[in-house]
């Protein structure tokens, strides 16, 4: 068999579980998840092998009417994903149904190969798939619709199989035993933000950003991690430090625990919280997160 090889790029509103498909698709966490929406911020390369093809998998941001910068560059960063692609999985919570931002979305891809897959099946009867894929496909006619649940994994094997056929013949982009493209020091401060998420509530996760200030290799064969996590306002600061550091203590255990696991090694996490108004829209910021801050389309 030749060699096939394509980008399919996973679409879809903030909470649809891009992610966790991701992560589920690659037998790896490679990318993070929370309950909470708008947890994405910049493209996620996932690497499956699956009989002769490479199947690069693209998780995006959920997309959202943005507004600040840091909002737009991630709108701008997931349609740039579809852009690139040579198809689009438009993932839809099935759960949720088809919302105003889901028909945007579905109209907004006319003209691109689009896929539809419905996803977080374990949480609805069969029955209601029916009228979201007839009102969806009545937007733009998807060449293929699937239902799966990321979690259970139920309808991904048929969701792989499908993708793997329908990639263009063409040599292998990546050696077979990669996962990601991602540097470690960007997976390093995507799991400590990850905690962000986790742990604290309303505004906060959106007003913090992670970054890896130093990963170093020590003699051991451990490895020593400092990450500064930004907050926007002094009040934010408080509430992530908590009281006597107990709040950061967990964020960097909880972590530290998911690094050492993904990395394969002992791992000392340093976090260092610091107070950065209007980080959000700020260039350098941006860019240490991999935001370029294209326009959108
Ligand atoms: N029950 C159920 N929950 C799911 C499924 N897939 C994802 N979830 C949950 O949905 C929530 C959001 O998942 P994410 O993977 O972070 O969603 P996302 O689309 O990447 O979200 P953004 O990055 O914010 O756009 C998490 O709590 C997941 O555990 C599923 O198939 N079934
Ligand atoms: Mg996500």
């Amino acid at each position: 068999m030749s060699p096939r090889c394509g980008f399919a790029a996973i679409l879809g509103a903030p909470n649809a579980g891009k992610s966790t498909l991701l992560n589920r698709m690659t037998g790896a966490k490679l990318s993070i998840v929370s309950p909470k929406a708008q947890t994405t911020r910049f493209r996620v390369l996932g690497i499956v092998m699956r009989g002769a093809a490479q199947i690069l998998l693209v998780d995006t941001p959920g997309i959202f009417a943005p507004k600040r910068r840091l909002d737009r560059a991630m709108v701008a960063a997931a349609w740039s994903g579809a852009k690139d692609a040579d198809l689009a999985l438009l993932l839809v919570d099935a759960k949720a149904g088809v919302t105003a931002m889901v028909r945007d979305i579905a109209g907004r891809l006319g003209g691109r190969r689009a896929w539809l897959v419905l996803n977080k099946s374990d949480l609805v009867a069969p029955a209601a798939l029916l009228p979201m894929i007839a009102e969806l496909n009545a937007i733009t006619p998807f060449a293929e619709t699937f239902m799966v649940s990321a979690v259970t994994g139920d309808g991904v094997d048929t969701l792989l199989d499908a993708l793997a056929s329908a990639m263009p013949e063409g040599p292998h982009l990546y050696p077979a035993d990669e996962l990601t493209d991602l540097p470690d020091r960007l997976l390093a401060a995507e799991l400590v933000r990850e905690q962000i998420f986790m742990q604290t509530h309303e505004e906060i996760p959106y007003a913090a950003t992670v970054e890896t200030e130093s990963f170093r290799e020590r003699p051991d064969g451990s490895v020593r991690i400092d990450a500064t996590i930004y907050v926007a306002r002094p009040g934010h600061k408080a509430i992530l430090i908590g009281a006597g550091g107990s709040r950061i203590k967990e964020i960097g255990a909880k972590a530290r625990a998911q690094l050492k696991s993904l990395l394969e090694r002992e791992v000392h996490l340093f976090l260092n919280v610091k107070e950065r108004a209007g980080w959000d829209e700020e260039t350098a910021r941006l860019r240490a997160i991999g935001l370029d801050d294209a326009p959108p389309e």
